[in-house]
């Protein structure tokens, strides 16, 4: 049973250690709200929302998830007594139209309490079966084909499983073609172009079918299941659908529509865990892969992708990269690691997401705290 007696949301600065370019804006330094649950019996819980600095991905900030998740949501399951953690999101999104981020945020943090109340992890308590997930790097968008060329190389030589290479219009096909001829014929590669295309430019992106990439991730409109349907039927190239897919519904309709043949999973953008596993058992019943998608996370949104990827359907590798690509110190301990091989291993002997958070750290960073204790708008 869960019984939420309040929440502290946090507001971190985290500088990574590089900007991270795509096609729709940079980002140098992330803004993370990390929650805090405390249950009546005790337990403490941590999540983090995926919500961007700006409305460039999808239509949340941190500061809409922030409003949503104080005003609205938050309200719904404080002071609540509650079955499992499987009946959140529905109480959730009765009534209150996206905000997925949000809802994700409190939906996966009462997981970690579930989890822990029941002392097993995480994975165990999402019915993973993995020990290890494979791995990939997402890399943002360089200067030049060469420097994109000898990222990909770097990378691929730390072991990463997949390479994804960011893409938009004047940055594609040559950027694309230099790192096939940097890494191989055999090296799974892919690029994402954050629906930068339209379908006009249908006759360019099929060039990108001669470079064999395992998939291309949302070339259109980030609600345009039809005209990736068309798009579809003129490439080889598999589409891998990410931003379209914001509910289960969505993945059906790509699935019925053939708008792609690939989804990537980001338990955030589409309300947390108990849709991501109707998504994933959803694509398991038609063959469908997916892999987990990641958004810059700290190591606490980490420990939850790396939960989830643990599901058997998880087939192809996530961007699941370690604490040591995206920042110079992560917030928890230990830190994500990757082996030789690209894979990152589960923490499945561990209670809850496997980590634990550093306070000391978190405190120096937070920016803007807030206790929601649910007295102020749960008559609402
Ligand atoms: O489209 O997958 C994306 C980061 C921010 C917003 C959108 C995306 C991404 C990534 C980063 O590709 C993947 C990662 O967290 O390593
Ligand atoms: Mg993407």
């Amino acid at each position: 049973m869960l019984h939420i007696e309040r929440i502290t949301l946090r507001e971190i600065r985290l500088p990574l250690k590089e900007p991270f370019r795509i096609s729709s804006g940079v980002v140098s330094e992330r803004r993370i709200c990390l929650l805090e649950l405390h249950d009546a019996d005790g337990t403490v819980g941590w999540s983090e929302c995926v919500a961007g600095e700006l409305p460039n991905y999808s239509a949340e900030t941190i500061d809409t998830a922030w409003h949503a998740m104080t005003e609205w949501l938050a309200p719904r399951v404080i002071g609540k007594t509650i079955e499992h953690p499987d009946r959140v999101f529905a109480l959730l999104d009765h009534n209150i139209r996206g905000h997925n981020m949000a809802k994700a945020a409190i939906e996966m943090g009462c997981w970690d309490v579930g989890a822990r109340q029941r002392s097993v992890s995480l994975s165990r308590l999402l019915g993973g079966t993995r020990d290890r997930v494979a791995t990939g790097i997402s890399i943002g968008i360089q200067q030049n084909p060469a420097a994109l060329a000898q990222r990909a190389r770097a990378a691929f030589d730390q072991g990463y499983r997949k390479i994804k290479v960011k893409i938009q219009p004047g940055a594609d096909i040559e950027f694309v073609r230099a790192v096939r001829e940097e890494l191989g014929a055999a090296v799974h590669l892919m690029a994402d172009a954050n629906s930068a295309y339209t379908l006009a430019d249908a006759d360019h992106l099929a060039r990108l079918d001669a470079l064999n990439l395992i998939m291309l991730e949302q070339p259109l409109g980030r609600d345009d299941l039809v005209r990736h349907a068309a798009l579809q039927q003129r490439l080889t190239t598999p589409i891998c659908l990410d931003e379209s897919i914001t509910d289960v519904d969505r993945a059906e309709d790509m699935i019925a529509l053939k708008s792609g043949r690939i989804i990537n999973i980001k338990p955030g953008r589409v309300g947390g865990f108990s849709v991501s596993k109707a998504i994933h058992d959803l694509c398991q019943r038609n063959a469908i892969p997916v892999w987990c998608g990641g958004m810059l996370e700290s190591g606490v949104g980490r420990a939850h992708n790396v939960a989830l990827a643990s599901l058997a359907n998880f087939t192809l590798p996530g961007d699941l990269s370690p604490s040591s690509r995206y920042w110079a110190k992560d917030i928890v301990t230990p830190e994500w690691t990757m082996d030789a091989d690209g894979m990152v291993h589960v923490p499945r002997d561990r209670p809850g997401i496997g980590v634990t958070v550093n306070m000391d750290r978190v405190d120096g960073l937070t920016v803007r705290k807030s206790e929601l204790n649910g007295a102020a708008r749960a008559a609402a």
